[in-house]
């Protein structure tokens, strides 16, 4: 609480500094090590900033979670404490509803699927959504597709998931989702998990190759099963307290710097999915090809619970008539 006041303070000093006029050195938050693409697309951004305004913007990177959780940097930008964020999408579920979009399982076919409909104008109404809650979107990155990965015995079907206790990151509807699959969901930050998985607090979590790679779950939780259940992708976020004191120009800039690390980041992703699952499995993860179609029937009342309004089930149906 009074960490929480202080931050207000700091805030609120920030939002009456005339930034439209003075250099600045934004600060980024990131839960991943350097090297993660995230990061290094972040950075890469920073430099195209420094370009595009002739040296008077930068951006300072804090990775590895110094900065505390998604949920906890989140809140920072909220307030103008912190200026921007990398997140994944879904601790934005529970505070921006078009969010849940493209976080529903099973919703996107492919990866060519999911990124065309994020470069387009559904993705475009999505970032812009949660500018009334405080948050400019200026972009996503990749995640690839989830996957789930248990400690003591492997999952090859729906079946084999009852029961479980799985991790999940904190938004009411991934509940939801590994409720669908018959689990017991505990949600917790990501910087957790490896000692839950450890300590048997929980017996499987679920994410893309380079997280489950470069977080080491792969040492404690080695039967990696391919249910490809949901492609919730990575979203950079600007303070909007922030973003309102700055200039036309600036902003712009900050845009055009942000759209630019989005190629930049999807060739580190291509290789670094590749990269991760020759680490994993060289490292005795077993990769475990499921009954798909099992999961997906499932789903039905996570789409009922969460796309409830008009505007979403028009989202969700946009997205699966995209080519
Ligand atoms: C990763 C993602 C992080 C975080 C993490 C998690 O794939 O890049 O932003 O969401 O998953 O599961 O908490």
């Amino acid at each position: 609480m009074k960490i929480k006041k202080t931050l207000f303070a700091v805030a609120a000093a920030l939002a009456v500094l005339p930034l439209a006029g003075f250099a600045t050195e934004f600060r980024s938050s990131d839960i991943h090590p350097d090297g993660y693409p995230t990061v290094e697309a972040v950075k890469f951004m920073g430099e195209r900033l420094k370009v595009l305004t002739n040296g008077k913007h930068s951006i300072k990177v804090f990775n590895n979670s110094a900065l505390g959780s998604e949920k906890d940097t989140i809140e920072q930008t909220k307030i103008g404490a912190l200026a921007m964020t990398r997140v994944n999408i879904a601790p934005m579920n529970n505070i921006c509803p078009e969010t849940q979009v493209p976080t529903m399982p099973f919703l996107f076919r492919s990866k060519d699927h999911m990124r065309h409909v994020l470069d387009g104008p559904i993705g475009e109404q999505i970032l812009a959504s949660c500018a009334p809650q405080g948050f400019i979107g200026l972009a996503y990155y990749d995640s690839g597709a989830r996957n789930l990965y248990t400690v003591k015995k492997p999952v090859r079907s729906l079946a084999d998931a009852k029961g479980l206790k799985v991790r999940v990151q904190q938004s009411d509807l991934w509940v939801s989702l590994l409720e669908a699959m018959g689990a017991n969901a505990t949600p917790m930050p990501f910087g957790e998990v490896y000692t839950a998985l450890k300590t048997g607090l929980v017996d499987a979590a679920e994410n893309n190759y380079p997280s489950y790679e470069s977080s080491r779950h792969f040492e404690v939780a080695k039967f990696y099963s391919i249910t490809e259940h949901s492609m919730a992708p990575e979203m950079l976020l600007f303070s909007k307290r922030t973003w309102d004191g700055l200039s036309a120009d600036d902003q712009k800039a900050i845009r055009q710097a942000a759209k630019e690390s989005v190629p930049y980041m999807r060739k580190l992703w291509d290789e670094r999915e590749e990269k991760s699952l020759a680490t994993v499995k060289a490292g005795g993860a077993e990769i475990i090809q499921v009954d798909k179609v099992s999961f997906q029937n499932a789903m039905k009342p996570v789409y009922d619970k969460f796309i409830t309004d008009a505007a979403l089930k028009s989202l969700v149906k946009r997205i699966q008539d995209t080519k």
